[in-house]
């Protein structure tokens, strides 16, 4: 097969032997040949070794950016450097759309404390109450978040005092804070889990009357609304007769997430960012989930008949059936027609902690094949499934997060189902429905999988194996185009998307045939192939 001639181990002989020997020994843990049957070890979470270039992002970002950034009417203040709120500034394209043309939007603004050198000598806290003051004359939101950058931390600043002293000064508006300074963790996923704990302890459950149309009603967690995903989602749901309570947390309210807890069933999408949220639920409210896909038109399907057989409702599976056969029509027809093209075309893709494994089921949908793949910050579970145990500790320099797991106080939850209740609904369903794979699991035998990629691996991974696509971020675009390869970015769609559910299946197609059959990247020649360049090599002792 493909993967046999390229001879994959060839990267990691070549990799490991141009790293200084301590260097070579820990990113030789986090590059593995795949095997479905015998999933190897994979070393993630662990800190990036310094003075390699990873395509990381920070605590913040994970927290701020990703988690509640996505949200409506929500007031998200930055305290800190100008910088960090500007570069999180819609970059992700989170997309929102208001139900009625009255209700809040926040989206298109970007609030931050402006933190210079005198709020650094001497506190920036008066600064951030006058923010808050400011948010509320001018906006008079429901809710206000702070969130921590770096120097926040270093200073002392507290922001969890200051939100509770606003909250007296302006009692109608929900005001907190969250710890999420960009060093707090390795990477995004820090911020994740301090953003779930924040979700579950300022907002989800504090009111009882969603919003209910139909007769069953379930969660989407870990869907962010990029390119518009969410809406596809939703229109999806409609039609099936369901309601979504909550998204968490593309184009979310804040009642959406103060009702989450009176949903029937929640539905996991990006399990690394969001299954906090997904457990508490669970334990504290007796609502079961499921991890869900809605990346590429067969896990979408499959992902509606889950939703189908947990309500064990025929009328409901029938209406369900006739969507996806109604769906399907179009989606055969342009499979088919970007197929021609596609078949045989090989990919990589490395993204953050989720996508790096759903993209996969797009590209084999367009009959192309994923050599090597990785995540930025997934963690063993994303990577090998479900029961890992995790052995790999984090570094003890960097705090240990399952510490600050706020877990369910039962002085304030009522749980709407009994534990026996629970403990039947979870056995049933976990044999039935709570299919927990990883990446590894889906991966062919003899692919490359690679944790927190370096600038460096990149660059080596195109020059022996040249995809015909290559799929990460905006900090890897544009060498890659340099070096001739077609490049789409996974986490912002470049202007594209939607790309979930049927719907958005059929634009992935068409802009992947677009992309990975165009021979003008080949046609191209780099500043470096075309004029003459002085190299300089660095040799290390
Ligand atoms: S939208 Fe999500 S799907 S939330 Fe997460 S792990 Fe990031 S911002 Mo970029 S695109 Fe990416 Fe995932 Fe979940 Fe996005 S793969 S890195 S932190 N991510
Ligand atoms: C983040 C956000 C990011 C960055 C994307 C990129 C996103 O991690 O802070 O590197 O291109 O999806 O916008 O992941």
């Amino acid at each position: 097969t493909l993967i046999d001639e390229l001879e994959m181990s060839k990267f990691t002989e070549e990799v490991v032997k141009a790293y200084p020997k301590k260097v070579a020994k820990k990113r030789s843990k986090s590059i593995v040949i795949n095997d479905p049957d015998s999933i190897p070890q994979i070393q993630s979470n662990v800190r990036t070794i310094p003075g390699i270039i990873t395509q990381r992002g920070c605590t913040y970002a994970g927290c701020k950016g990703v988690v509640l950034g996505p949200t409506r009417d929500i007031v998200n203040i930055t305290h800190g450097p100008i910088g960090c709120g500007f570069y999180s500034w819609l970059t992700r394209r989170n997309q929102t759309r208001a139900d009625k043309p009255e209700m809040d939007n926040f989206i298109p603004y970007t609030f931050s404390t402006d933190m210079q050198d005198s709020n650094i000598v001497f506190g920036g806290e008066e600064k951030l109450k006058v923010a808050i003051r400011e948010a509320v004359e001018l906006f008079n939101p429901k809710g206000i978040a702070i969130f921590s950058t770096c120097p926040v931390g270093l200073i002392g600043d507290d922001v969890h005092r200051v939100a509770r002293q606003m909250k007296e000064e302006f009692p109608g508006v929900n005001i907190f804070g969250f710890s999420c300074e960009g060093y707090r963790g390795v990477s995004q996923s820090a911020g994740h889990h301090i953003a779930n704990n924040g979700l579950y302890k300022h907002l989800i459950g504090r009111n009882d009357n969603p919003t209910r149309k139909y007769k069953y009603a379930v969660n989407v967690l870990g869907e962010y609304n990029i390119g518009g995903d969410a809406f596809v989602i939703e229109d999806l749901f409609e039609r099936i007769g369901v309601d979504i309570i909550a998204t968490m947390s593309g184009n979310s309210t804040l009642e959406q997430f103060e009702t989450a807890h009176t949903a029937d069933f929640s539905l996991v999408m990006c399990h690394r960012s969001i299954n906090y949220v997904a457990e508490m639920l669970e334990t504290s409210f007796g609502i079961p989930w499921a991890k869900a896909n809605f990346i590429g038109a067969e896990a979408t399907a499959k992902t509606l008949r889950k939703v189908g057989q947990y309500f064990g409702d025929q009328e409901l599976i029938d209406r369900i059936e006739e969507v996806i056969a109604d769906e399907m029509k179009a989606v055969n027809a342009a499979i088919e027609k970007a197929r021609a093209k596609t078949e045989g075309k090989t990919a990589m893709m490395f993204v953050g902690g989720s996508r790096a494994h759903h993209y996969q089921e797009l590209f084999s949908e367009l009959g192309m094949e994923t050599l090597v793949a990785g995540y930025e910050f997934g963690h063993r579970d994303d990577y090998e499934g479900r029961r890992v145990i995790p052995t790999i500790q984090i570094d003890a320099d960097s705090r240990n997060i399952e510490e600050i797991t706020v877990y369910p106080d039962p002085t304030r939850y009522k749980p709407r189902k009994t534990e026996e209740e629970l403990a039947q609904l979870r056995e049933a369903f976990d044999i039935e429905f709570n299919e927990y794979k990883g990446m590894m699991n889906d991966m062919k035998k003899g692919t490359l999988v690679i944790d927190d990629l370096s600038h460096y691996e990149m660059e080596k991974l195109i020059e022996l194996y040249k995809p015909d696509v290559f799929c990460a971020g905006i900090k890897e675009k544009y060498v890659v185009q340099k070096m001739g390869i077609p490049m789409k970015q996974l986490h912002n769609y470049d202007n594209g998307g939607p790309y979930a559910a049927f719907e958005g299946a059929i634009n992935f197609y068409k802009d992947i045939e677009m992309i990975a059959c165009s021979t003008i990247f080949k046609q191209m020649k780099a500043p470096w192939e075309r004029e003459e360049v002085l190299e300089a090599e660095y040799v290390f002792n």
